[in-house]
This record gives structure tokens, sequence and C-alpha cells, in this order.
């Protein structure tokens, strides 16, 4: 059983609000990303936070750890109450955003390993590991872990135990669903609900085979 996270890459501001509001009774949170925040901008929150869900900021946020707290602290003071931060730049940069998010009364969750077939060339070798076992460290509240390998989500919850694992990679990049439920916190999917003819049944069908 897992929460349903809409991952709201609409470049449209006013479709990606329809999208929302059509799709929000069967969702748990809606993450908004650089597709939806750069043309529309950051007040975008604002329209969404209407809908009385969860705002994910997905920055990915990856720089020292000054920038890394300007970034957070504009997320939070816009209205999201969750960020995504990659690990890799380290526990001072982690750090920065976990901060902020726990002073904004928010989340921060960190990137252990991507989804996509690239992510092998780096995240492997154990390198995901050690960026799991960082989130720890940081006390980050979750992290990022790939729906399309099922069995690397197992490994990574063996070193992350009761942090939240939010799972990309469900629908379009080809996970599947079944598989991961049960591993995870959270399944993000964009695609197979935004880009599907009828947005809202797809979510409400998503919902339904998550629990
Ligand atoms: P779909 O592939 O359309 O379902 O969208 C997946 C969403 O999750 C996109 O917003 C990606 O940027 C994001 N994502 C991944 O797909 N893979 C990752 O490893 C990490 C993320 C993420 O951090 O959300």
């Amino acid at each position: 059983m897992a929460d349903l996270i809409l991952s709201l890459d609409v470049q449209d501001r006013t479709s990606a609000i329809a999208v929302a509001r059509a799709c929000a009774p069967h969702l748990d949170a809606i993450k908004v990303g650089y597709p939806l925040v750069l043309p529309a901008g950051l007040s975008v929150a604002g329209d969404l936070l209407t809908l009385g869900l969860p705002l994910i900021a997905d920055f990915k946020v990856a720089d020292i750890p000054n920038t890394n707290q300007m970034i957070c602290t504009l997320a939070f003071q816009a209205g999201f109450s969750a960020i995504i931060a990659h690990a890799f730049p380290g526990e001072d940069a982690l750090s920065g955003c976990v901060g902020v998010a726990h002073s904004s009364g928010g989340a921060c969750y960190a990137v252990a390993e991507m989804s996509h077939p690239g992510a092998a060339e780096f995240f492997h070798s154990g390198v995901a590991e050690r960026l799991a076992a960082l989130a720890v460290r940081c006390r980050a509240d979750g992290i990022i872990a790939p729906a399309t390998r099922p069995d690397r989500v197992a490994r990574l919850r063996e070193i992350v135990g009761p942090l939240k694992i939010l799972s990309p990679g469900v629908g379009a990049q080809g996970g599947d669903l079944e598989a991961v439920k049960d591993l995870v916190d959270g399944i993000i999917v964009g695609r197979a609900i935004y880009g599907a003819a009828d947005p809202a049944g797809a979510a409400r069908e998503l919902s339904r085979r998550c629990r």
C-alpha cells in the first residue's frame, strides 16, 4: 500500500491546475518541478494549495549549502511542504536542505538512486547505498528510489529503515506498480496520469491499485 503522488509536469499553468483539480480526490500529494515552475512561476504553488493536498517541490537541489538554503527557503515560503534534493553534493549541502525544511515545518527527500536507464552509470557500484546512508545521517525524511528497479528499492529499504521512500518510474518509464507498492511509501506518477485521455480516471485506477 502506497500513497499516490501526481507529478504535475504540465507546462501550461491553466491546464496544470485543471488536471490537478480533476485528479485531486484520488491523490495524496502533488509534485511540482521545473517543467511547470519555470513557465508558471513559484506562485503556482499558491493556486495548487487550494486543492488541500501536500505540495512537493522537485527542484533536485544540488548546490553549495548557502545556495541550497536559499532555494529551499523560497520553496517553503511559496507554500511547498516538502523538497527533493540531491544527496551527492555531500553532507553539508544536504544538511542545509534538511535544516531549512525542518525549520519550516516541512520535509526533505534525498535522491538515492534515479529511475532512468543511465542511472546505472553512476548510482550503482555502491553509490546509491552511500547516498541512502547519507540521507539517514542528515536526518532527511526520506529518499527517492526507482520503481523501475524493485530489487534496488528493497536494498535501499534495508539502509533507510523507517524513512519514507518515494518512487518514480511507474507507467511511462515501464515500472510495475504491483512490484513496488509494498516496498515504498509513495508512488510518483506523471505521464500515465496527466497524459491520459481521462486523467481523473487514470488517477482513480492507479489509486485503487496502490491500496
Ligand atoms: P513520469 O515518468 O512521467 O511518470 O514522471 C516521473 C517524474 O518523477 C518526473 O517528474 C521525473 O522528473 C521524476 N523522477 C524520475 O522520474 N526519476 C527519478 O529518479 C527521480 C524523479 C523525482 O525526483 O521525482
